[in-house]
């Protein structure tokens, strides 16, 4: 079982005390704004031991993207949120009582606690895996923040946050991740704002098994993960196929689980198929309030085993971010979840909030105005309105003609070589 490592993970952390902030995510501004979360209290969460570079979730992380997006100038595009601490009642929407006291308060106000547990010994086993934080860092640096409001139309965000949140489960920190902000995020859009369905997709390259669970009897929230699964063998072991759901929330829970290992390694086109085949039309029928996206970039080049081995571009992920666009009017959210490669979290951070600012992503010529040949497909008609944040609302074309250009198109862009569909040209008269 590859969670094994996670339990050393978890016995380890109740013995020290901890920084953990949950930090989210929710955005809400100016109709049509992009708003991006960050604050560096997010900094101070680390080990004890205080050698960053041999824990691959290091406060560098988030530091380096808020840089890639000030320097390329997108960061003075948005609107910049701040997020606010999370309550411990908030926490509580997702994890239990204890956990939320264990990672959430300060060692001085866990008398709920086993102080033996919680205050033993406190080491850092030299292990690539931080958990453990600094009491000097106490007391500002608690629960983190939490939603400030649900996006409107075309609102959307991208939330720079560690550490990440998927793994956690409601009385389990695993995997770097000790609060679920994306699932908490979630049962605070619907239990302080009134959102009905939410579409969570999980493209971090680990399954989210703690987003999974929050909602595995749940049909309000529609729980989608792409991730290296290997037949259990990837950590962390959960996210088969074959766990669709349970109860009235059958269905709701979908698993792409990728096996077959490294050779070779899953990219982009893989992706792309994925989102084209099953994501976008569970996701298009599911018609979700809002998408939130666990955008961990794991799965990008340059991460890898036991902590990536795909090869997905940091591109592809700006042109999904730019399909997501597409649902719930436009009210995507983005939270960072792993990824530890520098330059590929932060060339994929800049490609998607890139594209949720709606910069254009190149489609081809041949598709792209009225006067060429998509003049005479009328299922290329979309493709000539797919700048801007919006995309097409299905006046002209079925779903699925406007799903095949759209990866056509992306595709195109990303310079992957598909075999383009052989068809006969319509009749001349299906160019009206
Ligand atoms: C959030 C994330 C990875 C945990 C791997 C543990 N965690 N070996 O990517
Ligand atoms: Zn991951």
């Amino acid at each position: 079982d590859s969670r094994t490592e996670c339990t050393s993970a978890v016995s380890l952390s109740t013995r020290v005390s901890k920084n953990v902030f949950m930090f989210l995510v929710c955005v809400g501004g100016a109709t049509g704004a992009s708003s991006l979360v960050y604050d560096s209290l997010m900094l101070k969460h680390q080990c004890v031991c205080g050698n960053a570079h041999i824990h691959p979730e290091h406060a560098g992380r988030v530091q380096s993207i808020w840089s890639r997006l000030q320097e390329t100038g997108l960061l003075g595009r948005c609107e910049r949120i701040r997020g606010r601490k999370a309550s411990l009642d908030e926490i509580q929407s997702v994890h239990s009582e204890f956990h939320t006291l264990l990672y959430g308060t300060s060692p001085l106000n866990r008398h709920k606690l086993d102080h033996k547990k919680l205050l033993g010994e406190s080491v850092c086993d030299g292990a690539a895996e931080p958990w453990s934080n600094n009491d000097h860092t106490w007391p500002r640096a608690t629960e983190g923040g939490v939603a400030l409001g649900a996006p409107g139309q075309n609102e959307n965000g991208f939330a720079v946050v560690r550490p990440p949140g998927h793994h956690a489960e409601e009385s389990t920190a695993m995997g770097f991740c000790f609060f679920n902000s994306v699932a908490i995020a979630a049962k605070l859009l619907q239990q302080k704002l009134g959102v009905g369905k939410i579409l969570i997709v999980d493209w971090d390259i680990h399954h989210g098994n703690g987003t999974q669970q929050a909602f595995y009897t749940d049909p309000s929230v529609l729980y989608i993960s792409l991730h290296r699964y290997d037949d259990g063998n990837f950590f962390p072991g959960s996210g088969a196929p074959e766990e669709v759901g349970s109860g009235a929330g059958v269905g709701f829970n979908v698993n792409i689980a990728w096996t077959g290992g490294v050779e070779p390694p899953m990219g982009d086109v893989e992706y792309l198929v994925a989102f084209r085949s099953v994501v976008m039309p569970i996701a298009q029928r599911f018609s979700p309030d809002v998408v939130l996206v666990s955008a961990g970039f794991d799965a990008v080049e340059g991460h890898q085993s036991p902590l990536g081995g795909y090869n997905v571009s940091a591109k592809c992920f700006g042109q999904l971010t730019q399909l997501l666009m597409g649902l719930a009017g436009g009210r995507v959210v983005m939270a960072l979840e792993g990824g530890h490669d520098l330059t590929a979290i932060c060339d994929a951070s800049e490609a998607c909030v890139s594209a949720l600012l709606g910069d254009l992503v190149r489609t081809p010529a041949a598709c792209r105005s009225p006067l060429t040949v998509s003049k005479h497909w009328s299922c290329l008609q979309p493709l000539s309105q797919t700048s801007g944040r919006s995309q097409p609302d299905g006046a002209q074309g079925t779903q699925s003609e406007k799903d095949e250009a759209e990866t056509v198109s992306a595709m195109a862009s990303l310079s992957v070589d598909v075999e383009q569909p052989v068809s006969v040209p319509e009749s001349t008269d299906s160019s009206r």
